[in-house]
C-alpha cells in the first residue's frame, strides 16, 4: 500500500525533474532569506542561480552542526516567526540544542513522509497507533503522531514511561501499530513477560523503531518476542522521523527523495562518493519552507542503493546507518562502532541485547570493558562456567575487532534501561 504512489513509486527521469525544480526553488528561498547561508555562497563566489540541477549540489558549501550552533536558535530560519508553527530540538550530547522550525506546510510535509511508512507496512485508519516515541521536543513522538493522524489512525500518545501501563494499554486497548526505540521495545517485552503477557494477548501488528542504531540480531529478537519489526530514520535537523522508511521488504530505507536529497560524502575530505559506496550521509531539503538546511552533514555512514524493490518503490534505499562518525570509538586506534559488539553479542546467543561499553585510559592505554547481561535461566545454571563464556565472548570480539576486551557477565536487570535512546557507550577518557 502506498500513501502518495505518484512520488513513491515516480520514474527515476520524473524524480530527477522534480527535485531540480524544487532545488532551484529552495536554494532561491535559502539565499534571499537567510543572510548566513547567502554570506557563505557569496564567499566561495557562488549565487543562487548557479544551482540548477542535482548535478550542481556539490558547488554549495556543506553545512554541519558547528554552523547551527553559531546561529542559534533561529539564525538558519527562512521564514519570519508569523510563519512558524511549531519548534522542536534535540539536545545532543554536547554543546547548544539544534532548534528546527515548522510552517504548517512543513508540518504536512512531514506527516506525509511519516504516513508513507506506515501505510507501506499496511496501516489503515481501522489501526490503533501506539506512540511510545516520547512528546515534546523531541521529534519522535509528534513525527509519528502527524503520520498518523493523516492516516486517520486512532492514536493512542503514551508518550515514554511507566512501562507496565504501556504493556497494560497495549493489551487492553488494542493496539496494532507501535512506536518507539527498538531498545524500549526490548524494555516492554521484557516487562510483558514479566506480567505474564503473552504474544498472543496482544494484537500489535508491527512497530517503527528508530532513532538509534539497532542490528539485525536485536530486530530477531523484538521479532521474536514483540512484533514484525521495521527501521524508520530521520533527524531533527532534516524534519524529524520519516526521512526514510522501511517497506515490508526490510532491506534498508527508501528516502523520502522528492523532499530530501541525499548525498554520501568522504567524512575526512568531503569529496561526494559514488552512489552505493559507504560514506557519511548528506541531505537537502528542498520543500521546507522555514527550516530548509542545504547539504546538511548528518555525520552518519551509510551506503545507498538504488534498485528495483519489490514493493514497487523506486526511491533509492540506505542501508541501516552502521553508526555515526561521532560515536565511532577509536580504541587502541582501532575504529570501533557499537553495532559491531552488539552483533557479536546477540549472535552467542544466551545474552540479553542490555549492555554497556565502558572505554578508559590506564597508564596511556585505552581498555575496554563490556558489561553484558545474560538471561535468568543461564545467570542461575551455570554460574560455574560465566568465565568461560566470558571468554568465548572475548575472542569472538578479537577476531572480528581485532582488539581485546574484557567482558563481565552481570545479572538480568542490572544495566539501566532506557525509555528513549539507551546510553550503550561510557567514555571516560579525558580526550577532548
Ligand atoms: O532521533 C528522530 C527520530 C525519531 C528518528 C524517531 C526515528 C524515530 P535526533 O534526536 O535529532 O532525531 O537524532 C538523530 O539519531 O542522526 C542518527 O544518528 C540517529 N538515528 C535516527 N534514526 C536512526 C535509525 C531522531 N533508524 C540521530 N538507525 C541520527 C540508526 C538512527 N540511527
Amino acid at each position: 500500500m502506498y500513501w502518495q504512489k505518484e512520488f513513491e513509486c515516480i520514474s527515476v527521469d520524473e524524480l530527477r525533474t522534480l527535485q531540480n525544480e524544487r532545488l532551484q526553488k529552495t536554494v532561491a528561498h535559502v539565499y534571499e532569506n537567510v543572510k548566513y547561508e547567502r554570506d557563505k555562497m557569496k564567499e566561495i563566489g557562488i549565487e543562487a542561480g548557479d544551482i540548477k540541477t542535482y548535478e550542481d549540489l556539490y558547488k554549495l558549501p556543506l553545512l554541519t552542526k558547528q554552523d547551527l550552533r553559531e546561529t542559534y536558535p533561529y539564525g538558519l530560519f527562512a521564514v519570519p516567526n508569523d510563519k512558524v508553527v511549531e519548534l522542536h530540538a534535540s539536545s545532543g550530547t554536547t554543546g547548544k540544542q539544534i532548534v528546527a522550525g515548522y510552517t504548517q506546510k512543513d508540518i504536512k510535509i512531514w506527516g506525509d513522509c511519516f504516513a508513507r511508512a506506515l501505510t507501506s507496512l499496511g496501516a489503515t485508519k481501522d489501526d490503533y497507533m501506539h506512540v511510545s516515541y516520547g512528546y515534546g521536543l523531541f521529534t519522535g513522538g509528534f513525527g509519528a503522531h502527524y503520520g498518523a493522524q493523516q492516516i486517520g489512525m486512532t492514536i493512542i500518545p503514551v508518550s515514554t514511561g511507566n512501562t507496565q501501563r504501556q504493556v497494560n494499554i497495549i493489551k487492553d486497548f488494542g493496539s496494532t501499530f507501535i512506536c518507539c526505540t527498538p531498545s524500549y521495545a526490548l524494555f516492554i517485552a521484557e516487562t510483558m513477560k514479566e506480567m505474564g503477557v503473552t504474544k498472543s494477548d496482544i494484537k500489535l501488528k508491527a512497530g517503527l523503531f528508530g532513532a538509534e542504531p539497532w542490528t539485525e540480531e536485536m530486530r530477531k529478537e523484538i521479532e521474536e518476542k514483540l512484533c514484525k519489526a521495521y527501521d524508520i530514520y530521520g533527524l531533527t535537523e532534516i524534519i524529524g522521523p520519516g526521512v526514510s522508511f522501511e517497506c515490508m521488504e526490510q532491506t534498508g530505507m527508501h528516502i523520502n527523495e522528492d523532499h530530501f536529497l541525499v548525498e554520501t560524502i568522504d567524512p575526512d575530505t568531503g569529496k561526494v562518493l559514488p552512489e552505493g559506496e559507504q560514506g557519511e550521509l548528506v541531505f537537502t531539503c528542498i520543500t521546507k519552507e522555514a527550516f530548509p538546511l542545504l547539504r546538511y552533514r548528518t555525520r552518519d555512514i551509510g551506503i545507498l542503493k538504488r534498485e528495483k524493490c519489490s514493493c514497487g518503490r523506486t526511491l533509492v534505499k540506505m542501508l541501516k546507518p552502521m553508526g555515526r562518525s561521532d560515536d565511532m570509538l577509536i580504541i587502541r586506534g582501532v575504529n570501533v562502532f557499537p553495532s559491531q559488539i552488539e552483533s557479536v553479542l546477540l549472535n552467542l546467543g544466551n545474552t540479553n541485547p542490555h549492555y554497556q561499553i565502558i572505554v578508559d585510559r590506564v597508564n596511556n592505554t585505552d581498555t575496554l570493558d563490556v558489561n553484558v547481561e545474560i538471561s535468568t535461566e543461564i545467570f542461575s545454571d551455570v554460574v560455574s562456567s560465566l568465565e568461560d563464556q566470558e571468554k568465548k565472548i572475548s575472542s569472538q570480539i578479537f577476531s572480528i575487532l581485532g582488539i581485546s576486551a574484557k567482558i563481565h557477565l552481570v545479572e538480568p536487570k542490572t544495566i539501566p534501561r532506557s525509555e528513549g535512546k539507551a546510553v550503550r557507550v561510557i567514555d571516560k577518557r579525558k580526550l577532548h
